[in-house]
Parts: C-alpha cells; sequence; structure tokens
C-alpha cells in the first residue's frame, strides 16, 4: 500500500483504482424505485434516449408527427433499424447501449432486438436498478426533483420510505425562466404571488423554496440556464436569484447548481431532442462568485469555447466547484480534452463527471466509458510526476481518485 509505485506501473494501478472506487453520480435524471413509472430502465427506454431520437431523425424520411403518435415499442423499432442495423452504431449514445448490454452480459452480434426485450422483461425494476448500480460502480445518485412535475409532486407530498442511495436535487427552472407561468402555478398551491414581482412575491418564493427544502432535503438547488443569462440583470430571473435563491441556499448551507449553455427548443418538432446550446457569458458567474462569496456554486456549462475560461474562474473563486462533462460535451475526445484541462489548471477538485442518465441502465456506460479516459488522464499526469522524481502510493492515488469521484463535491457542499 505505502510503497512507491514504479513509472512503468503506474498506469495499472491507476486504471484498477479508478474501475474499483465507488462514484456519487452528482446530476442524473433517474428516480428512487418509490417513484414507480419515472424510474426508466430496459431496451425499449434506452433506444429512445432522446440522444438517439436526435440522430435517427437525421436518417428518417416521415413526418414528426409519426414518429410522436407511434407506439414507444414502434419509435424503438425505427432507431433500432436506422441506427444499428442500417448503418453502424457509432456515436457515443449509440455504443453506450452495446456498452451497457455486454456489461450486462447479453450478446450484441447477434442484434436480436425481440429476444432482448424478452430478457428485459424477466427484470424486476428495483433488482435490476441495484444490479445497474452495481455494474457501474456507482454508490449513490443524485436525482433531479422538480415540485412543478404533476407525476412527482403527489409523491412527495404524500411521502414515502427514501432509498438512501437516491439524492434530491431541488430543480427550479420553472421559477428562474418564466416567471409569469410559476407564478400561476405557485397561486394556485396558495403561494401569495403576483406576475409581476414585488416583495411580497420573493418573501412567497422564499416560502416555497423552504417548504420542499425542508420535504425533499436537497443537496443542492439546480438550474440550466440559456447562454442569454446575465447577472446582473433587470430581469425576473435576476431578481429571483439575488432575492429569493441566494439568501435560501446560503442559510440552509446548499450550493446553488447552474448549468450552463443550453439553447432550449431550437427544433420543438424533436420536442425534448430539440434543445441546442451555445457559449455562455461566463461574466454573469463571476459576478455571482465574487458578489457572494458566502454562497456555493456548482458549474457545468455546454459550450467548448467556455470550458477554459471555466477553469480560470474557478481558479479565482473558491466558492466556485466544476462538475462533469454535459451532454454535448459526453462524448470521448471531450471529455478527454476537459478533463485534461480541468488537472492541469486546478488539480484534483473538481468532479470530472456526471452521468446526466435518463434511464437506469445508462449508467454503466456512461461510467465505463469515462472511468476509462479519467484514468488515462490521471495516469499521465502522474508519470508527468514520476518523471521529476516524484513517487506515489496506491494509497495516495485512492486517495486522489476518490476526492474525483464524489469526495471533493462532498468537501465543497460541507458535508
Ligand atoms: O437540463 C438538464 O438537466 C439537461 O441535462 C437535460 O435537460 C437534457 O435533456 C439532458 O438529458 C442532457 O443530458
Ligand atoms: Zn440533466
Amino acid at each position: 500500500m505505502s510503497a512507491p509505485i514504479p513509472k512503468a506501473k503506474l498506469a495499472e494501478i491507476v486504471r484498477d483504482v479508478v474501475r474499483r472506487t465507488p462514484v456519487r453520480d452528482i446530476h442524473t435524471h433517474l428516480y428512487d424505485p418509490a417513484f414507480g413509472p419515472l424510474l426508466l430502465w430496459g431496451i425499449d427506454e434506452l433506444l429512445v434516449y432522446h440522444y438517439l431520437i436526435a440522430e435517427s431523425f437525421r436518417y428518417f424520411d416521415f413526418p414528426y408527427e409519426k414518429f410522436w403518435a407511434a407506439s414507444k415499442a414502434q419509435q424503438a423499432n425505427w432507431i433500432w433499424q436506422k441506427l444499428f442495423i442500417e448503418h453502424s452504431p457509432i456515436s457515443e449514445a449509440c455504443r453506450g447501449i452495446l456498452t451497457t448490454l455486454n456489461r450486462l452480459g447479453l450478446d450484441v452480434k447477434k442484434r436480436d432486438l425481440p429476444s432482448l426485450r424478452k430478457w428485459f422483461a424477466g427484470q424486476n425494476p428495483s433488482d435490476y436498478t441495484t444490479r445497474c448500480m452495481e455494474l457501474a460502480g456507482v454508490e449513490s445518485v443524485c436525482m433531479t426533483n422538480s415540485p412543478f412535475d404533476e407525476i412527482e409532486r403527489p409523491i412527495w407530498e404524500k411521502g414515502f420510505a427514501r432509498d438512501g442511495r437516491f439524492e434530491a436535487g431541488l430543480r427550479i427552472d420553472p421559477i428562474l425562466v418564466d416567471w409569469k407561468n410559476a407564478a400561476k402555478t405557485l397561486a394556485k398551491w396558495g403561494y401569495k404571488v403576483a406576475a409581476t414581482l414585488n416583495a411580497k412575491s420573493i418573501a412567497e418564493v422564499r416560502r416555497f423554496l423552504e417548504d420542499w427544502t425542508r420535504r425533499i432535503d436537497p443537496r443542492y438547488l439546480m438550474v440550466s440556464l440559456t447562454p442569454d443569462f446575465r447577472f446582473p440583470a433587470k430581469d425576473d430571473c435576476a431578481r429571483l436569484i439575488s432575492e429569493a435563491v441566494i439568501p435560501h441556499c446560503r442559510e440552509h448551507g446548499l450550493p446553488f447548481a447552474l448549468m450552463l449553455g443550453v439553447k432550449r427548443q431550437v427544433n420543438p418538432e424533436l420536442r425534448l431532442a430539440g434543445d441546442g446550446e451555445g457559449r455562455s457569458d461566463l461574466q454573469a458567474l463571476q459576478n455571482l462568485c465574487a458578489a457572494y462569496p458566502e454562497n456555493k456554486f456548482l458549474v457545468t456549462v455546454l459550450s467548448r469555447e467556455n470550458q477554459h475560461e471555466l477553469c480560470v474562474l474557478a481558479r479565482k473563486f473558491r466558492n466556485l466547484h466544476i462538475f462533469g462533462c454535459w451532454w454535448f460535451t459526453n462524448v470521448p475526445e471531450l471529455i478527454n480534452e476537459m478533463t485534461r484541462l480541468r488537472l492541469e489548471l486546478i488539480g484534483l477538485s473538481v468532479t470530472p463527471q456526471h452521468s446526466d442518465a435518463r434511464v437506469v441502465d445508462q449508467i454503466i456506460y456512461k461510467w465505463d466509458h469515462s472511468r476509462a479516459i479519467i484514468a488515462n488522464a490521471l495516469a499521465a499526469k502522474y508519470e508527468d510526476l514520476a518523471a521529476t522524481g516524484w513517487q506515489m502510493t496506491r494509497a495516495e492515488i485512492e486517495r486522489d481518485v476518490k476526492g474525483l469521484f464524489g469526495g471533493e463535491f462532498q468537501r465543497f457542499c460541507g458535508r
């Protein structure tokens, strides 16, 4: 354990440590099994993942409505046909399905969708979730919990026995990006808010945040924002952030998670698959970090062009923690680039990856693929150190990897 590792052995040991170290998946769209049908799993859900829907529409020649009117199984058949049979499944999202099936012990070379369906039909969601978490080496996942979701809200309100592996994340997009509509909904729920923000409405938003923080015990509050997000600004979003979200988070010691750079509904015909990305103005983030040193900001950005300046900001503000390779950056080429950039600019005080999984089986491939890249990036760094005469022990490597896979997140959050 404490013996120095020879340079020639470093890569092998790093890979082994990275493979064995359990990860805290700090942002997903998965649910505690108590949420029943909200927890998605199985081959059809894997195939109709919105990443694959976007890719298949590049080949489909029928109208969008025909796809949306079809059953899930039919949609999955079409996607399978176009992306796996008529073309080789080389995109990251396609390859991911094959990695998952392979790790589950299924034979991908048969290309037999009906028999895959049969196998999945024999699984039970709760045991299967445990199996996926074990195969992925994931010890806990953070959910995306929206009080504005009609199916989810009543489940929280009624209460249920929480599965400790599933942590909550309080999602507040409707309040920050569409105040006028959110105000109507909050009013319906008994909060005394007006469409035109005033001091009473702000106080009521704080009451709403209090209620939901008490109810779900979240790890953080979270929002995805468009590239035109500015702070400070004379708009509802900036005012709600400074007068409701920031004081709430500070009082409860909760980070505010910002996912920056999504352009919602670039092509609405594609529905959930219709969002795009754009470069954000990180001056807004700099202003937030500087104005509220007592607050913590967890941040990931969608545009490749923002990655370097985000790392530089993290060097300036210790209340900023960078996480994950989000969505369109979750491809090996960019995971590799971003991970190396982060290690070189901010060392180990980062959470290099989250899965953003929407279907539980996806955690297997998302973590398999990322672990391989993170291990290579880390091994290269240790080899550079070894070239100077510096020596590492296995225990030190384990400590570092533990930090990257959830320890640093926990330290940042203070819990
Ligand atoms: O805003 C988000 O949390 C995004 O991750 C999602 O909206 C997006 O649809 C997604 O699944 C990306 O991976
Ligand atoms: Zn997400």
